[in-house]
C-alpha cells in the first residue's frame, strides 16, 4: 500500500477543490441543519422527500463551472446528517431513486466530473438523523434530542454501524475509482472505535487503496503515531490555520480548509452574505502559502441549479486562476517569511510574490539580493527588472534585499498581482 505521502501527492498538487452540499434541505432552503435547528421530525421533513425533483440537475454543467474556476477535484454530499441518500443504496428506501427525481444523482455526478477531468470525492455523514438505531434523546444535535417521546428509547447502535459500513462499501464499490472520502463528523463519545473506525478503514483500504480520507472519524492526525483512522489530511473549517498544520514531530500534515461562499453549506435562499472573488483568491493563496488546500463550497437549490451568485464568483476566480494558476498548483510555503505587501508561494526554485499592496516605488524583497535569475509578471509573462533605486544604500538593507519596480501607481491586478521569480 502507498504511503500517505505517495497517496496525497496529487492532492498537494491540485490545491483547489469544489465542495457541494445538496439534498432535501435545499427545498426548505434554510441550510442543511434545518431539521436540527427547527426540531423537525421525520414526518415534518417527509413532504420534501415526496416532492424532491431537481429538474435542472446537470452535473456536467457543475463540472464545467468547477473546471473553469480552476478547481481540480470535487466532493459531493452522498448523504448528509438528515440521512437522505443521493445514491441508489440497497440498504434504505430513503434515497433519491425513490423520490420523483428517480435518479442516482451520485452516478451522474461521478460520470460528469470524470468526463471533465476532475477527481471525484464523496462526502458521507457518519451522523444520521433518519436511522432508527442512531441515538436521539440527549444527543448533542439530533432533531429529537429533547423530545420526551425518545427518552429511554432502546436502540441497537450496532445495527446502525452495519448500515453505515454497508453504505460506505456500496459507495466505494459501485462507482469506480473514488479519490476522496470525506467523513463528517465525530463528537463527544461518538468518535473513533465507537464508529468501529479501524474496521471501517480496513474495509475502505481493501476496496480503494489509494483513496484519501479526512480526519473526522476521530483520532489525532497530528500525533507521533496517529491511529489508523486518523486520516490522510486535516480538515479545518471556515478558517485558515494561522501556522498551517504540523504534527508532534513538527512535520507538515496535509490539510484542506473547507470554506462556504456565503454563510451556509446547504442552499439558503435568503443568505446573500457572499464573499468577494478577491476574498476567495486571498483565502486560496493563504492556504497554499501554508502548505494547505482549499475546498470551496456551493449549495445548489432544489431545482439543481448552483446559485448565480456562486457561479459569478467561481467565474471571476477562474479568470485569475487562468492567468496565475502556476502560483497555486504544486506550490506550498516559501523559505521566506511573509512579506509586508502580500504573500509568497513557492514551487522549487520558482518563487511567487502575491502583491496585494502596491505601496510607493519598487517592491522590496528582503533576503533576495543576487538571488533572482529572472522576474516576470505571471499574468502576461512580461519582463520585470531587478534594480536598486537611487540612494537605496542610505535607507534600506540592500546588503541582502532586492527591488523590483512595477509600472504605474496601481497594481496591474488589484486583487493579487503575482510576480514570478526564478531563483538562481
Ligand atoms: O455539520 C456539518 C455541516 O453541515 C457541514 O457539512 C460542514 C462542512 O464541513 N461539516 C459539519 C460541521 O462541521
Amino acid at each position: 500500500m502507498k504511503s500517505r505521502e505517495e497517496r496525497t501527492k496529487w492532492f498537494l498538487d491540485d490545491r483547489f477543490g469544489l465542495f457541494i452540499h445538496w439534498g432535501l434541505y435545499a427545498i426548505p432552503a434554510r441550510g442543511e441543519w434545518v431539521r436540527s435547528r427547527e426540531r423537525l421530525s421525520i414526518e415534518d421533513y417527509q413532504p420534501f422527500f415526496d416532492e424532491f425533483n431537481p429538474i435542472h440537475y446537470d452535473p456536467r454543467a457543475w463540472a464545467k463551472a468547477a473546471k473553469a474556476a480552476g478547481q481540480k477535484y470535487a466532493v459531493l454530499t452522498t448523504k448528509h446528517h438528515d440521512g437522505f441518500c443521493l445514491f441508489d443504496s440497497k440498504l434504505t428506501d430513503y434515497k433519491a431513486t425513490n423520490t420523483p427525481a428517480k435518479r442516482d444523482l451520485i452516478e451522474e455526478y461521478v460520470e460528469a466530473f470524470r468526463s471533465e477531468g476532475l477527481k471525484v470525492g464523496f462526502y458521507y455523514s457518519i451522523i444520521d438523523w433518519h436511522h432508527d438505531h442512531y441515538p436521539k434523546y440527549g444527543d448533542r444535535q439530533h432533531p429529537m434530542r429533547d423530545n420526551e417521546h425518545y427518552r429511554g428509547e432502546k436502540i441497537d447502535f450496532n445495527q446502525y454501524l452495519e448500515y453505515m459500513h454497508g453504505q460506505v462499501r456500496e459507495l466505494l464499490t459501485n462507482y469506480g475509482k473514488i479519490d476522496v472520502i470525506w467523513f463528517d463528523f465525530s463528537y463527544d463519545e461518538m468518535t473513533g472505535e465507537k464508529w468501529k473506525a479501524t474496521e471501517l478503514i480496513e474495509m475502505i483500504r481493501s476496496l480503494q487503496p489509494d483513496i484519501l480520507i479526512d480526519n473526522r472519524l476521530g483520532g489525532n492526525i497530528m500525533a507521533n503515531e496517529p491511529e489508523i483512522y486518523a486520516g490522510d489530511f486535516y480538515s479545518p473549517e471556515q478558517i485558515v490555520p494561522p501556522q498551517g498544520i504540523l504534527n508532534e514531530k513538527n512535520e507538515q500534515v496535509p490539510w484542506e480548509a473547507c470554506i462556504t461562499l456565503n454563510d451556509n453549506w446547504g442552499y439558503a435562499a435568503h443568505d446573500n452574505n457572499y464573499k468577494s472573488p478577491k476574498q476567495v483568491i486571498h483565502a486560496l493563496v493563504e492556504c497554499v502559502s501554508k502548505n494547505g488546500n482549499m475546498l470551496l463550497n456551493v449549495g445548489p437549490n432544489a431545482k439543481g441549479d448552483i446559485p448565480e451568485e456562486s457561479l459569478d464568483i467561481l467565474e471571476a476566480v477562474g479568470k485569475w486562476m487562468r492567468q496565475n494558476g502556476e502560483s497555486i498548483y504544486g506550490c506550498g510555503a516559501s523559505f521566506l517569511s511573509k512579506p509586508e505587501w502580500g504573500r509568497y508561494t513557492q514551487k522549487g526554485n520558482y518563487l511567487y510574490a502575491h502583491v496585494y499592496d502596491r505601496g510607493i516605488g519598487p517592491i522590496y524583497f528582503q533576503g533576495l539580493k543576487g538571488k533572482i535569475k529572472r522576474a516576470r509578471l505571471l499574468a502576461d509573462g512580461s519582463e520585470l527588472k531587478v534594480q536598486t533605486p537611487w540612494m537605496a544604500e542610505q535607507y534600506s538593507d540592500i546588503a541582502n534585499g532586492a527591488f523590483i519596480d512595477l509600472p504605474g501607481a496601481e497594481l496591474p491586478d488589484e486583487w493579487d498581482t503575482v510576480i514570478e521569480l526564478e531563483l538562481l
